[in-house]
């Protein structure tokens, strides 16, 4: 619990803004979108977990990107695992990223396969046809999304494999690819902090990385595991502008985390996770699964957000503190 009148994102007073309920056919959760901007209206690629426990991605659009929502009647885009066998369990989580120099929007999900979730990508022009590209990283791996501009001609990935070794920690790693399908230069990014930390062990990025004059802005998720289960919260990092591998800053504290009842008891309680934020001039709006069961929006002013990463401690003396 945090005391409201400091927080950089602002709970829309009419949150969540997406349930069940306004999806127009049978499911049990929607929750956990990808968002972007498509012509003059705001697209959420939304996760929804059907009455078998199984996700697929299905779209909601809207002219202010609050409410007012249009929703697809049917599944926007479902796991095919008879082409795709690494989708056999569900697609989820998407991030959206517009890729300019091929004049395509990105997006990685996470397929559930029988051998642990992994990370896959799609693309698409119009969010009218996609394809599938497949899987380009194996499991367990998750969290990814990409920069929309290339470093020294390659594309980069951030992504979260996890390592699953009693003594390991679950890392941000970023790799690099010519093409975007063969991805390799794998480096541990941000680290997961130890001992009583927010984001002790367990942490992941949350929308894809937004740009501001001094480098790459990061938020992402910390899970701290409790004797009442795992909370999910949100801090800042920010990277290199022309080398993201170097980070430059990281906050010390969450920056955000589960308050509200919709935001507490779900179907995971104490969870809140973004996929996606969508800036339009100096507001950020960014859309947030909130407890695995349904949508919720909150905003910030860029203004802040970036004197606040710039006021974070740099990131080596973070690193140390952990
Ligand atoms: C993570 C992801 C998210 C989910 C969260 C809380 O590992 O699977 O999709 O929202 O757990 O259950």
């Amino acid at each position: 619990m945090s005391n409201s009148k400091f927080e950089l994102f602002k709970r829309y007073s009419k949150n969540p803004i997406i349930t069940i309920s306004d999806i127009p056919y049978r499911a049990n959760s929607v929750f956990n979108a990808g968002a972007t901007k498509f012509n003059d209206e705001t697209i959420l690629l939304m996760r929804v977990e059907d009455m078998r426990g199984i996700s697929h991605l299905t779209i909601a659009r809207s002219k202010n990107g609050i409410d007012n929502w249009k929703i697809d009647d049917k599944p926007t885009l479902l796991p095919e695992p008879d082409k795709f066998p690494e989708e056999i369990w569900g697609i989820e989580d998407p991030r959206i990223t517009y890729l300019e120099e091929l004049k395509k929007y990105a997006i990685t999900y996470t397929a559930y396969s029988n051998g642990g979730p992994l990370v896959s990508l799609a693309l698409t022009e119009d969010f009218e046809k996609f394809e599938k590209v497949g899987a380009i990283l194996p499991p367990e791996d998750k969290d990814a999304a990409l920069f929309p501009i290339k470093f020294e001609n390659r594309w980069a990935l951030i992504h979260r494999p996890i390592i699953s070794t009693p003594h390991s920690a679950a890392h941000i790693w970023i790799s690099f690819s010519p093409d975007l399908f063969h991805w390799g230069e794998h480096r541990i990014l941000i680290r997961a902090r130890e001992g009583a930390w927010w984001d002790a062990n367990k942490i992941g990025l949350s929308p894809p990385p937004l740009l501001i004059p001094e480098g790459w802005v990061i938020l992402y998720h910390g899970v701290k595991r409790t004797a009442g289960g795992a909370i999910y919260r949100l801090g800042l990092a920010l990277l290199d502008k022309d080398n993201p591998i170097k980070v430059l800053r990281r906050s010390a504290e969450w920056i955000f985390g589960p308050r509200e009842l919709y935001e507490r008891e779900g179907d995971v309680d104490d969870v809140v996770f973004p996929c996606g934020w969508v800036v339009d001039g100096d507001e950020i709006k960014l859309y947030y699964g909130a407890a695995d069961t349904s949508i919720a929006l909150a905003t910030a002013s860029v203004e802040e957000l970036r004197n606040y990463i710039l006021s974070c401690p740099l990131a080596e003396e973070s690193e140390r503190w952990g």
